[in-house]
C-alpha cells in the first residue's frame, strides 16, 4: 500500500511529514510525501516557516501521481492561500480516500496557518476530506462557535460537516473519569469513542493519529474501525514517548509486537487460500497467537471481529486485540498450561471429510463430546475449558487437533493448535483443499 502525506517538514521529526512516514512505515504501508512548508523547529521552540512555492508545489505532486498508484492521502500543514489553491487543483479530481488534519498551531506555539487563509481552507481543502480530523481547538476555529452548555460537540461537527467533509472526527474531548472522548459525525449515524487519558505533553500525537485513519480507511476499515485503530495506535505511542531532545517529549512509535506482526501476516495468508471460505463455521473463525506464559485471554491476541463468510471469499472483520477472542483463545489458553509452547489456533467447520483427512495424517488428534458434559457446567459457561481439559488429560505430546461433534444447539467444531501461526497454515494444507 501507498500512502501520500501531504504537509510541512518538522526537522524534530516529531509531526509533519517526517512523523507520517515513520507511521506509514510502521503499518507496513510505503509513505510518500509532498512538503507545502518547510519549519525551523525543536522540542522546545518554533522559529521560522518558509512556504515553498506553487511550482515546485505542483511538481512535487505531479511527479508522484503519474508514478505511483496511492491508496490514501493525508494532508497536514498547509500553511497559505496559494498552497491551498493548489493543493485544490490538483486533488480535486481525484477518487482517492483523504484524511484531512487541520493543524491550526504547534504544542510549542508555532502558527501552522496563517489566519487569512482559515477561509480558503474552509472552501478548498475541507471538502477534499473523506474524514477531516480536527482536535477541540481546531475545531472551534474552523466553526467559529464554542463548545460549551449552548453549543454540543455535535452542533460544531454539523457545522464542519457542511463545509463538505464527509466524516468529521472531533478529537480530545475531556470526558468524565479520567477519560478522553473522540466524537465522530459519519453521513447518518453519530458516537462516541473513549479511550484512557494519557497525561503527558507530546510531539506529534495529532499527526499518529490522522496517519492512523488514512491507513486504515484506504485498508477498507469502516470510519468506525479507523477511529478505533487511530485511537489506539495514538496512545501507544504517548505512552511510549521519549525525550529525544530538551523540550517536550516526541511521541514514539514502538515497532509493533513481534505476535502482532506474525499473526497479520498468518491471517493475510489464511484469507488467500483457496476455498477456504468452505472450512469457515456457522460461527465463524478466529486465529489466536499467545504472548509466552499467559495468564488469561487478555494475553493472547486474536481478532475483536471473525473471519467471516463473504459469497466465496472471506474476510476479516474487526482488528486484532489482545483479549479479542474469548472461545478460541480459552481453547489456547488451556492447552498452552500443558503443553507450554502451543501459542496459536483457529477453528474450523467440522467437517466428516477432514476428520478422515487428519485420521490418515501423522497429527495427533483428540476429541471431546459435549453430550457427556454436566447440566452444572453448561450453566457454569466453562464447556471450552471441560472439552478441551478433557481431550487433553491423557495425552504424553501436544494435540495438533481437538474436534468435537457438537451437542444441542452447539455447532461441531476442530480447532487446529501450533507453535506459531504459520506452522498452523503449514498444518492446514495438508488437511484442506
Ligand atoms: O502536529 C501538527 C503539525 C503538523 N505539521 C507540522 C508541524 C506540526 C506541529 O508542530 O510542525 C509541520
Amino acid at each position: 500500500m501507498n500512502l501520500l502525506s501531504i504537509g510541512g517538514s518538522d526537522p524534530s521529526s516529531g509531526a509533519g511529514i517526517q512523523s507520517d512516514v515513520k507511521s506509514f512505515s510502521e503499518f507496513g504501508a510505503y509513505g510518500l510525501t509532498v512538503i507545502t512548508a518547510i519549519t525551523g523547529q525543536n522540542t522546545s521552540s518554533f522559529g521560522m516557516i518558509e512556504a515553498v512555492s506553487k511550482k515546485i508545489l505542483k511538481n512535487q505532486i505531479e511527479s508522484i501521481l503519474t508514478d505511483f498508484k496511492i491508496n490514501g492521502i493525508k494532508i497536514g500543514m498547509v500553511f497559505n492561500s496559494e498552497i491551498i489553491k493548489t493543493l485544490y487543483q490538483q486533488l480535486k479530481k481525484l477518487k482517492i480516500p483523504i484524511v484531512v488534519d487541520p493543524v491550526i498551531k504547534s504544542t510549542t506555539g508555532g502558527a501552522l496557518i496563517e489566519s487569512k487563509a482559515i477561509k480558503d481552507f474552509q472552501k478548498y481543502i475541507i471538502p477534499l476530506a473523506t474524514v477531516i480530523t480536527p482536535n477541540k481547538f481546531e475545531a472551534e476555529i474552523l466553526s467559529k462557535s464554542k463548545i460549551n452548555s449552548k453549543n454540543s460537540i455535535e452542533k460544531i461537527a454539523k457545522i464542519i460537516q457542511k463545509m463538505g467533509a464527509k466524516n468529521v472526527v472531533i478529537t480530545g474531548i475531556e470526558g468524565k473519569n479520567n477519560k478522553i472522548i473522540d466524537f465522530v459525525l459519519e453521513k447518518s449515524t453519530k458516537y462516541m469513542i473513549s479511550g484512557d487519558r494519557i497525561s503527558s505533553t507530546n510531539h506529534g500525537s495529532g499527526c499518529n493519529y490522522s496517519a492512523a485513519i488514512v491507513f486504515a480507511i484506504s485498508n477498507k476499515k469502516t470510519i468506525r474501525e479507523s477511529v478505533k485503530f487511530a485511537k489506539e495506535f495514538t496512545q501507544d505511542s504517548i505512552k511510549n514517548s521519549k525525550k529525544v531532545g530538551n523540550g517536550i517529549k516526541i511521541t514514539n512509535i514502538h515497532k509493533k509486537d513481534q505476535i502482532n506482526a506474525e499473526l497479520s501476516q498468518s491471517i493475510n495468508e489464511f484469507i488467500k487460500i483457496k476455498n477456504i471460505y468452505k472450512n469457515i463455521p456457522e460461527c465463524q473463525t478466529n486465529f489466536v497467537y499467545s504472548k509466552p506464559k499467559p495468564k488469561s485471554t487478555k494475553d493472547i491476541l486474536g481478532l475483536s471481529g471473525r473471519i467471516v463468510k463473504a459469497g466465496n471469499e472471506v474476510v476479516v472483520a474487526g482488528s486484532l486485540a489482545y483479549g479479542g477472542s474469548k472461545h478460541v483463545a480459552t481453547a489456547l489458553l488451556v492447552v498452552n498450561k500443558k503443553f507450554p509452547h502451543i501459542q496459536s489456533a483457529i477453528n474450523l467447520k467440522y467437517e466428516k471429510s477432514i476428520i478422515s483427512k487428519i485420521k490418515k495424517s501423522k497429527f495427533l488428534i483428540s476429541s471431546y463430546d459435549r453430550i457427556k458434559e454436566s447440566k452444572d457446567n453448561k450453566i457454569k459457561g466453562s464447556s471450552v475449558e471441560w472439552g478441551i481439559n478433557n481431550a487433553i488429560k491423557n495425552l504424553k505430546s501436544s494435540p495438533d487437533i481437538i474436534f468435537h461433534k457438537g451437542d444441542f444447539g452447539k455447532e461441531p467444531m476442530i480447532i487446529i493448535f501450533g507453535d506459531k501461526p504459520k506452522n498452523i497454515l503449514k498444518k492446514l494444507s495438508k488437511i484442506t483443499g
